[in-house]
This record gives C-alpha cells, sequence and structure tokens, in this order.
C-alpha cells in the first residue's frame, strides 16, 4: 500500500475547514498517512486506533515529554507508567467520583443557572462564547477549589498551555507566548499549594496535597503539573461537548423533541455526540519498536497520531457512521463513559480519559437545565457554522434564538 504519495496534507487549510470529508478517503486509501514536515503518521482506521491505544508498551506516551511537560511544569498522569500511575491515577480518580462528583454536580447546576441568567430574556445566546467557556472555567475552578473572581486569568493561561499542547507547529513568538502563560499560571498557583498544605480543604489540591506515593508526599511539582492537567482537560473541551450536541440536536428535530421530552436520552444523545464528533481528534503516542499497519511500516522512535474523528466514522466499527443517531445499537450508552465504551472519544486502555463519568455529569446537568428553559431553538439568522481546530475541534460560535419560556418572561 502506498502511503507516503498522497496529494492530502492534514496540516492543510482544506483539511482544516472541514477533515470530516476527508477521513473516508484516508481510511480507505491512506489508513497510515506520513505527514513529512511534522514527520508523523497519522492513523484513521478503527482497528489501527485501537490497538496502538490499547498496547501501550508498543505505543508509548514519551510524546508528551516534549508536547506537554514543558507547559504543565511537571509530569501529567498520561506519562506515567506502573506503580506510580495507579497510585496517582487513584488518587485523582478519587477527585472526581462518589461524594466529590454530588458535591460538583451542585457547582455544576449553580454555575449554569448564573451564567445563562443575562441572557434568557434576551432570547438569544452564543452557547461556546457567552455560555459554554465561561462556564466550563466556573466549574473546573470550583473542583479544584480554586477562586472564581481569577476566572478570566486563569482562563487565558490555561488557553496558552492548551495551545502549546494542541499545536502541530508553534512559531517562536507563540512558543514564548504559551511558556509565559505556563509560568504565570503556576506562579499563581504556588503559594494556594503551599497554603492548603497547612490548612487542607475538602478540594482537590488539597486531596494532592495529602497524598502520598511510596510514602513520600507529592513535591510542588507533581502536584502543580497535576493541577494544570485537570485544569486543561477539563476547561478544554466542556465548551466543544456542549455545542456540539446542541448543534447535532438542532439539525435533527425529531431527536431534540424526543430529548426534550424525555432527559433520560441525554446519555445517549452525548454519547453520540462524542462518537460523531469528539472534541479531542487526536491522540499522539511514540512507537516504541518497528511496526506494521496493514502493510505499512512505521518505524521505531516514530510519533504515530490516532485519528479519534477518523476511528468513529470507521464503517467497520459503526453501522451507516455518518448518521446522527441516538438510538443506534452499536453505541451502547449505558457503557459509553466508562472502559467498554466502544466510541474512542475517551480513549481506551491504561490511559483512558479518566474524566469522563465526569464530562457526562457535566453535559448532562447543563443540557437538563438549558432545553427546558429553551424553547423553540434555532441557529440566529445570518449565524454561520464554523468549526476550529485540528487536535480539540469544536464550533467557533454557536449563535442560538430562542423563545423565553412563559415563566421567564414573568421574572
Ligand atoms: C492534557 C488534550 C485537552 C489529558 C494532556 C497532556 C493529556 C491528556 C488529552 C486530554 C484532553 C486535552 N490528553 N486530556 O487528550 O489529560
Amino acid at each position: 500500500m502506498v502511503s507516503r504519495e498522497t496529494d492530502l496534507s492534514i496540516l492543510s487549510e482544506d483539511f482544516a475547514a472541514d477533515p470530516y470529508r476527508y477521513f473516508a478517503r484516508l481510511r480507505e486509501h491512506t489508513p497510515v498517512h506520513y505527514e513529512a514536515s511534522i514527520d508523523s503518521y497519522f492513523l484513521s482506521r478503527y482497528q489501527d486506533v485501537k490497538r496502538v491505544l490499547s498496547d501501550h508498551e508498543a505505543f508509548s506516551t514519551e510524546t508528551l515529554q516534549v508536547r506537554a511537560e514543558p507547559v504543565m511544569r511537571g509530569p501529567v498522569l498520561a506519562q506515567m507508567t506502573g506503580a506510580e500511575h495507579t497510585a496517582k491515577r487513584k488518587i485523582v480518580v478519587r477527585g472526581f467520583t462518589g461524594q466529590a462528583l454530588a458535591d460538583q454536580t451542585r457547582a455544576i447546576r449553580a454555575n449554569a443557572a448564573e451564567l445563562i441568567a443575562p441572557f434568557l430574556r434576551r432570547g438569544r445566546v452564543d452557547l461556546v462564547n457567552d455560555f459554554g467557556k465561561p462556564f466550563a472555567v466556573h466549574v473546573t475552578l470550583d473542583v479544584l477549589g480554586l477562586d472564581r473572581k481569577d476566572w478570566k486569568r486563569i482562563a487565558a493561561w490555561h488557553s496558552g498551555v492548551a495551545e502549546f499542547i494542541t499545536s502541530m507547529a508553534l512559531t517562536p513568538e507563540r512558543r514564548r507566548h504559551c511558556l509565559d502563560c505556563a509560568e504565570q499560571l503556576e506562579a499563581y498557583l504556588a503559594p494556594i499549594i503551599d497554603q492548603r498544605r497547612c490548612r487542607p480543604g475538602e478540594d482537590l489540591i488539597s486531596a494532592l496535597c495529602a497524598a502520598e506515593f511510596d510514602g513520600i508526599a507529592l513535591s510542588n511539582r507533581d502536584v502543580t503539573a497535576l493541577l494544570i492537567n485537570v485544569l486543561v482537560a477539563a476547561a478544554e473541551p466542556a465548551d466543544k461537548t456542549l455545542a456540539l450536541l446542541f448543534r447535532h440536536l438542532i439539525d435533527h428535530p425529531g431527536q431534540l423533541a424526543r430529548v426534550r421530552r424525555d432527559p433520560a436520552l441525554l446519555p445517549a444523545a452525548i454519547a453520540e455526540t462524542l462518537r460523531y464528533t469528539p472534541p479531542v481528534q487526536l491522540i499522539p503516542r511514540q512507537a516504541e519498536k518497528d511496526a506494521v499497519f496493514t502493510g505499512t511500516a512505521v518505524p521505531a522512535g516514530a510519533t504515530v497520531f490516532c485519528m479519534i474523528g477518523a476511528a468513529n466514522r470507521d464503517p467497520d466499527a459503526f453501522a451507516a457512521p455518518d448518521v446522527f443517531d441516538i438510538d443506534r445499537p452499536d453505541l451502547g450508552s449505558a457503557r459509553s463513559f466508562t472502559a467498554a465504551a466502544q466510541h474512542l472519544a475517551f480513549g481506551t486502555g491504561l490511559h483512558q480519559c479518566i474524566g469522563a463519568a465526569f464530562a457526562r455529569a457535566e453535559i448532562e446537568t447543563v443540557a437538563a437545565m438549558l432545553l427546558p428553559l429553551l424553547d423553540d431553538l434555532r441557529y440566529s439568522p445570518g449565524f454561520r457554522y464554523r468549526e476550529t481546530g485540528l487536535y480539540t475541534r469544536g464550533p467557533a460560535s454557536l449563535s442560538l434564538d430562542f423563545t423565553p419560556t412563559k415563566e421567564i418572561a414573568r421574572r
């Protein structure tokens, strides 16, 4: 199979405008697509992506040393293996399950109510920029026990960190900017970490400070890296997922009507949104030894990108993959937020997303709150839908008009 000769570049403007147009071609003709300018291989078939993510020995997360560590100011969970990974992952999981998750659900509701209120009478909201982005950051700050009044500064730093992780090529100026953001975020967190060590609370920062690995407390560097890791991972994909869910439901009025009538269908609608348009489109790995995929060799040491969007549309894994269908039997929505998920939006294997249950609770809670408030949902006149991003991808904006429900009009 010829894999190096192709006129398609994943780094081109055409691809960025609508990657979904190219996924079938990639899967069929160049399932191992080599991108020379960044010396990386892109895998688009479901089975190949699944294999790379499942075999963490043959395909390591070594890539994160250059892609994440400089802005995380230390090692992130996905970089770790063995006993260290198990122990530290457990600590973070505890911060996102059980009582912690119940408290977070309350914070999700409070933030959603507060942030949507100013838009209700107007009958118009940009679900990404007016609501989704501040909502995602507010919720994350509550989870970490950080002060919401600092959200704009933190959001700006977090964007710089996310840009570093998700860029294919950075100019020296952008690189400097991203590293600056990371340094400022680290400096902001340092006194807070010290303070939680002295006076612990119920938040995740205190839990990380109190935790031990091998009988030794986590260092400030470790705590900082895990905090920035959680901040980026929780905030970056959330507004995208929410906006994509609303987009698909508006485009499928029958399914929207059913979800309105029966909010118990929301988890299936969210899972199908994640399959159909995963907000995290790429997951990088490093081949630890020579590998072969459908006849194409990938050398040891190579960077391999798993194309989650393409894998989730593979007809070998999902029937009629290009149709948005909350009833699809092959989705198994009950397990779509667990290790048994068939879609790959949360990755799979050892490093599968630790925040999947939290993400579900967050999007389900906010969607269940918003839908009854926003009647007769439609795109604002003249609105042009546009998605951006190669690594993480979502709507640039989603301007919606709605009829305020009678109850709101009376307020
Ligand atoms: C933050 C890409 C937003 C993660 C990453 C360095 C590690 C890991 C992911 C997701 C989403 C981010 N990778 N979250 O793909 O923690």
